[in-house]
């Protein structure tokens, strides 16, 4: 997992260059904003449980179908593992938000979910909603732009 500043480093080092004045300016921002995305996730982790419990009926509640019978979220074992998707997505958007990069979101979430959902015949839409559900109930609690980045990148993987 990178944050900003080591994926930087890593890209000049790739290319064997000094950090010049783009670089520095990134470096700038980055800590300039820190405050704010340390602020973001504090607020996410504190109304955590709330954030996931909302979302969760919401989509629920949209698409009840999910829990019938025929739905990929009938069974407790079933209803459990969604629950806990929802909850993985939710923490790791937090680590990329303070991160302030989403390369965790590849290596530890995405990578292979897509195949893995489809072996499974977890429906990518219903979780695609379930993504957004999460986003808006963060939003709900604070408004900023790094929230948005982080979910939409999972979004947009699937
Ligand atoms: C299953 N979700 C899975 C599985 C994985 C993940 C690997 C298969 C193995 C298992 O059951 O545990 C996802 N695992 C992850 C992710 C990470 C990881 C993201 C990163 C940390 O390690 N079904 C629905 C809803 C949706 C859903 C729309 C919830 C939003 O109808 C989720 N995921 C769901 C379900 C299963 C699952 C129901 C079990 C499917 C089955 O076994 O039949």
């Amino acid at each position: 997992m990178q944050d900003q500043i080591t994926t930087l480093i890593r890209r000049y080092d790739l290319a064997g260059k000094y950090l010049d004045g783009q670089a520095m300016a990134k470096v700038a921002s980055y800590f300039e904003h820190a405050m704010d995305r340390i602020q973001v996730v504090q607020t996410l982790q504190k109304d955590a449980v709330e954030i996931l419990k909302e979302a969760s009926q919401e989509l629920f509640s949209q698409q009840p179908e999910l829990l019938r019978p025929s739905g990929n979220a009938y069974t407790t074992r079933r209803y459990a593992a969604c629950l806990r998707d929802l909850e993985y997505y939710f923490r790791y958007a937090i680590y990329a938000i303070l991160a302030g990069d989403m390369s965790i979101l590849d290596e530890r979430v995405l990578a292979g979910l897509v195949d893995t959902y489809n072996s499974l015949g977890v429906p990518l839409a219903p979780t695609v909603k379930g993504i957004d559900l999460l986003r808006q109930a963060a939003k709900k609690r604070m408004d900023a732009a790094c929230i948005d980045e982080a979910f939409d990148y999972m979004i947009n993987a699937l």
